[in-house]
């Protein structure tokens, strides 16, 4: 049998095909809107899905470009294929409109990223889908929660904000017992760190906008998983057209060659920045799976082979202090997003997730006075400098 690659090695080799046209090294940006058939026949055949090939470029396989990145992620997350997307919400919305429908019931975990939670709170229930918000970190309420009618369950783990995690390989489980699809947004940890589909689940998405582009300057949403599945799911790709712009796709190739020494340097520079603030009397408390305090450290150990770059934590004197923390802050820039080169800081109860309803907020962790940290590639010395000025001029 031939020896599987590494995920480095694969990083910067997979699905790289040299162009056989020109002998171009990096996979070229087909900057095109449609394709040429050969012949009546073979354009027929396009669209009768009797014969593979490139058809009109929002419909799947979209272009080369877009199908040399899907191929990559797919093979990085262990999966048969992938689909790009224009946004991680675009992802989780084709994800969402393929598997369910009206009288169905989605299971999501309740800690997850704002626009979710609105998606799946007050879009998916008026196409008569039925949602349960549940504390996925307990594997006993996803037992609890589950129907009949019950056909998805979406995770995210480690969870936006609050970093707290859930048993992939346990839930992907009962999922399959039930017949329900198990997904799991990976943006915070990436394929490099965790593979879901490897745990059991059938779909390991990433909004490409954070660790998998890198570099904070696109948008975009990646799937893996199996081939029946992205069969399926391409009619609704091609129908509701959230595909992901050519030159994004070009970069997101460029960026994954990185990622495997981008997330090492996230991750070391997390670790010692967490440890930094648990050190220090102004901070109430640090959320990190890479910290012994947090309370599913072991679960992180587990199914984790690293922490990544996310954190949050709460500085003492709540909301107040928490802002002119993030006003004080020189080197970090306050700023949504994340998985970006420079470390962002942001305040979740008023920015992303300001949509989630306070009740919901509270019973769910995020406080108001939580701030979370994407940390950077920068020297680790120079973030740790710079917040702790900042913490010292509150
Ligand atoms: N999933 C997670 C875990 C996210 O954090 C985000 C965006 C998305 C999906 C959606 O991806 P997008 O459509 O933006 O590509 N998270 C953001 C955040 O925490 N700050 O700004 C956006």
């Amino acid at each position: 049998m031939e020896r599987e690659l590494k995920f480095a090695t694969k990083c910067v080799h997979a699905a790289e095909k040299p162009d056989p046209v020109f002998g171009a090294h990096t996979t070229p940006i087909f900057q095109t809107s449609t394709f040429i058939f050969e012949n009546a026949r073979q354009g027929a055949a396009r669209f009768a899905k009797e014969e593979s090939g490139y058809v009109y470029t929002r419909i799947p396989p979209n272009t080369p470009t877009h199908a040399v990145l899907a191929e990559k992620f797919a093979e990085l997350e262990g999966g048969e294929a992938g689909q790009t997307f224009a946004s991680g919400m675009a992802a989780i919305t084709a994800i969402a409109l393929t598997t369910l429908k009206q009288g169905d019931h989605l299971i999501s975990t309740d800690v997850i990223y704002g626009c979710t939670f609105s998606l799946f709170s007050e879009v998916l229930p008026g196409l008569g889908i039925d949602v349960s918000f549940v504390d996925t970190s307990d594997i006993e309420n996803v037992k609890r929660a589950i129907k009949p009618e019950t056909k998805m369950v979406f995770l995210e783990t480690p969870a936006n904000p609050t970093l707290i995690l859930c048993d992939i390989a346990e839930i992907a489980g009962i999922a399959r017992e039930n017949g329900a699809l198990c997904v799991v947004d990976n943006t915070f940890a990436t394929p490099y760190f965790q593979r879901p589909l490897e745990l059991g689940a059938d779909l390991s998405l990433s909004s490409c906008t954070k660790y998998i582009g890198g570099h904070a300057d696109l948008l975009g949403g990646i799937v893996a998983g199996n081939k029946d599945f992205m069969n399926r799911m391409s009619l609704v790709v091609g129908y509701t057209g959230g595909i992901m712009g050519l030159h994004e796709a070009w970069l997101c190739i460029r960026g994954l060659k990185t990622l495997h020494i981008r997330m090492d340097r996230h991750a070391e520079n997390a670790m010692k920045v967490a440890e930094f603030l648990e050190s220090r009397p102004e901070v109430e408390w640090v959320r990190y799976p890479g910290l012994t305090s947090h309370p599913q450290h072991e679960l992180a150990r587990k199914q984790m082979s690293g922490f990544s770059g996310m954190l949050s934590f709460e500085v003492k004197g709540g909301i107040e202090a928490g802002r002119r923390l993030m006003d004080n802050v020189k080197l970090c820039s306050l700023a949504v997003s994340l998985g970006a080169t420079d470390t962002l800081i942001q305040h979740p109860a008023l920015m992303t997730h300001a949509c989630v309803p306070l009740a919901v907020r509270k019973r769910i962790g995020i406080t108001d006075g939580l701030v979370r940290l994407s940390v950077g590639i920068e020297d680790s010395e120079d973030i740790i400098e710079d917040l702790k000025q900042a913490l010292e001029a509150i």
